[in-house]
């Protein structure tokens, strides 16, 4: 034990000094670092009015959303709210969307985002949804491409921290979502102390429709109570199978750091999914009780919806022989990555010198002549010698994700050592390393994650900013770093700061996205139960202490911009309808003490704001976004009343 405290001491302690010396060498060396003395300048510079060559979408850590930036200038295109409230436009404020935020937990506003991914077909990027999980109150969300909305989110039963999440299958079948924190399943009290053996490790299996892209649970895999960290899908020849690192098999409750370091290899647990998956459709599996949200968002009338689905389908592996095999992985591995070919996977083991990689054909023959080391809890463990593809020997220190382009050539980022590794996959051989600045997490290359990686640019997420930009007080945003790969060696052009914390990004050529982005939405299909899409639909009506106002708003003006006869104590939903059906002309809506945020609704759109007048006056109303040269006059009056006054409502337009 004291062995394993001091090992770790030393890690972090060289974590440190890589930081510090390198922080002292770039403050001397303004100007004369990397880029600017070549033409990287050039390469990233994206001339006014044109257009990047990639979408980067990076997850926002615990902001819980998804940040869009373009590739290769790292400019800052849009913030998508996924599981977290947005002021910007009234995500989780406004009546339409806080639905979406609804779990068995309640409404939950907040949630901790790492892993995007892009729907593929036939092991491509297809641009059609990018998933993302939340991990505290584990969820998956789908947003759509053309939109950039988030779109739908299912929560996971029997899950906590759902952290080897959301990866897909290679034509998309599958979301998967697996749980960091192995937890009672079902939940109920007992000492901690008894953890081991105990708990469980949900890995869940979610399939989509390839129409609607709707979610549901086809299957929950109850697994030993492990840590299950990353997960990555076969692909080609391994697609049916899906591969997660372990760490904490000790399965230690207590000072992890220590404790869930004893053991000298984890594993990574290789599901044939498809083998599992027939015997579902045969009828396998145990439904259990079960009370989690699915929240949908209706394109049409804008407005989300949640259900509660009250049962989920659970597979104890033992059920099914020959679906479930653990690799032993070397040291606690964090990353678990799958090459382009689906031959190799990689185990970055966090605390382990060299790189373990395991062979798919290796790993397919040891499970049929049955070369066995054992089994854990029932499950057979695959015989390390017999699976192992080769070894990537002391590339650097602390391995945590592998990212892979298209030329045979991986990408590791070693937190500890603070740098990038680019080796030969089937050579094992180091071909280059590069510092980042600091102490990276994961790397993305665009499609890295599928059968096509386009080899262009690797992103360095870094954890660590330090002194690369201008001091913003004890908290700076993180820093991301893109490298041409291009070459044989990788060349720094570009750093720029992320929003949040950025784990995973996943990019995709502008190309495949871009012409199908979504400029409005058509008034003639808005389906919302308060639209008012012609002035003759404007009106106030009262239901007891509730008022329901139908406006609309058009450069420049609301309909109405006056309102009479609202008394303190009612509960007033303004229900707004854009009816521009010109690209990017939002409007906003704002009333003064409003306890939500304000709305800023698409064109064709509705959306609501609910208002409870505290105050007894005249309380003006007002659009948020600049959006015509009298957008300062796009305002108007709400008459507010005592209690028990007898003002008939009345509502206005352009009459004195
Ligand atoms: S994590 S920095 Cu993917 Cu959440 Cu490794
Ligand atoms: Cu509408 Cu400003």
């Amino acid at each position: 034990m004291k062995k394993s405290i001091n090992i770790a001491i030393a890690l972090v302690m060289a974590a440190g000094m890589v930081s510090c010396n390198d922080s002292g060498k770039q403050n001397g060396k303004k100007g004369s670092q990397g880029g600017l003395s070549t033409n990287a300048a050039e390469r990233v510079y994206v001339a006014p009015g044109e257009h990047d060559e990639y979408y980067g979408f990076f997850s926002g850590g615990y902001t819980g959303n998804l940040t869009v930036y373009g590739l290769p200038s790292g400019r800052m295109l849009k913030e998508i709210p996924v599981f977290s409230q947005f002021p910007t436009n009234g995500y989780g404020y406004t009546e339409e969307t806080t639905p979406m935020l609804n779990t068995s937990f309640g409404f939950v506003p907040w949630d901790d985002s790492h892993h995007p991914d892009i729907s593929q077909t036939n092991g491509e990027l297809d641009g059609r949804w990018i998933f993302i999980n939340g991990n505290n109150t584990p969820r998956i969300a789908r947003i759509g491409l053309e939109s950039f909305k988030t779109e739908e989110i299912i929560e996971i039963p029997n899950s906590a921290g759902n952290h080897s999440s959301s990866f897909i299958t290679e034509n998309t079948e599958y979301v998967v979502a697996g749980t960091r924190f192995s937890v009672p399943v079902p939940q109920r009290d007992m000492s901690i102390n008894e953890y081991k053996g105990q708990f469980k490790g949900a890995l869940t299996f979610i399939n989509v429709d390839q129409e609607t892209g709707r979610m549901g649970i086809k299957f929950q895999l109850m697994m030993p109570g492990f840590n299950y960290d990353l997960s990555h899908p076969g692909r080609d020849k391994s697609h049916g199978w899906f591969f997660f690192t372990t760490y904490n098999t000790e399965e230690a409750h207590t000072l992890l750091e220590v404790n869930a370091s004893q053991n000298d290899k984890d594993f990574i647990a290789a599901v044939n999914w498809k083998k599992i998956e027939e015997y579902v459709n045969n009828g396998g599996g145990k439904k259990v009780p079960a009370n989690y949200a699915h929240n949908i968002l209706d394109e049409n009338s804008h407005t989300a919806t949640s259900t509660m689905i009250k049962e989920v389908l659970t597979v104890d592996p033992l059920d099914v022989p020959g679906a479930v095999y653990f690799l032993p992985t070397p040291k606690s591995p964090h990353g678990c990555d799958v090459d382009p070919t689906g031959e190799y996977i990689i185990g970055n083991g966090k605390l382990s010198a060299d790189l373990t990689v395991h062979s798919f054909t290796k790993m397919i023959d040891a499970i049929e002549n049955k070369k066995f080391d054992g089994e854990a809890y029932g499950i057979p463990i695959l015989n390390f010698e017999d699976i192992l593809a080769g070894v990537v020997k002391q590339p650097g220190l602390g391995p945590l994700h592998t990212e892979f382009d298209n030329k045979g050539n991986a990408y590791t980022t070693f937190f500890i050592s603070s740098e990038v590794v680019k080796w030969k996959v089937g050579t094992w051989e180091v071909l280059d390393r590069q510092p980042v600045f600091y102490s990276v997490g994961h790397g993305m290359i665009p499609g890295g994650n599928s059968r096509k990686p386009f080899g262009d640019y690797f992103v360095a997420m870094n954890k660590i900013t330090k002194d690369r930009y201008l001091p913003t007080g004890p908290e700076m945003e993180h820093s991301a770093q893109l490298f041409d790969i291009n070459g044989d060696k990788m060349e720094l052009l570009l750093d720029f700061p992320t929003h949040g914390e950025p784990h995973y990004a996943a990019g995709i050529p502008a190309e495949i996205v871009a012409p199908k982005s979504k400029k409005i939405y058509k008034l003639a299909d808005n389906k919302h139960p308060y639209a008012s899409l012609s002035n003759s639909d404007v009106r106030v009506e009262r239901n007891g202490k509730e008022v329901h106002v139908y406006m609309n708003m058009i450069r420049s003006h609301f309909n109405p911009d006056n309102i009479e006869g609202i008394k303190v104590g009612d509960k007033v939903y303004f229900h707004v309808t854009n009816l521009e059906q010109d690209f990017d002309v939002p409007h906003g809506f704002a009333v003064i003490g409003a306890n939500t945020a304000e709305l800023l609704v698409m064109p064709g759109a509705t959306e609501t704001l609910t208002w409870e007048p505290k105050k007894v006056g005249v309380w003006p109303i007002y659009c948020t976004d600049f959006c015509s040269a009298l957008h300062q006059e796009m305002q108007g009056y709400v008459r507010v009343s005592p209690a028990d006054s007898d003002i008939e409502l009345s509502w206005s337009l352009g009459e004195d």
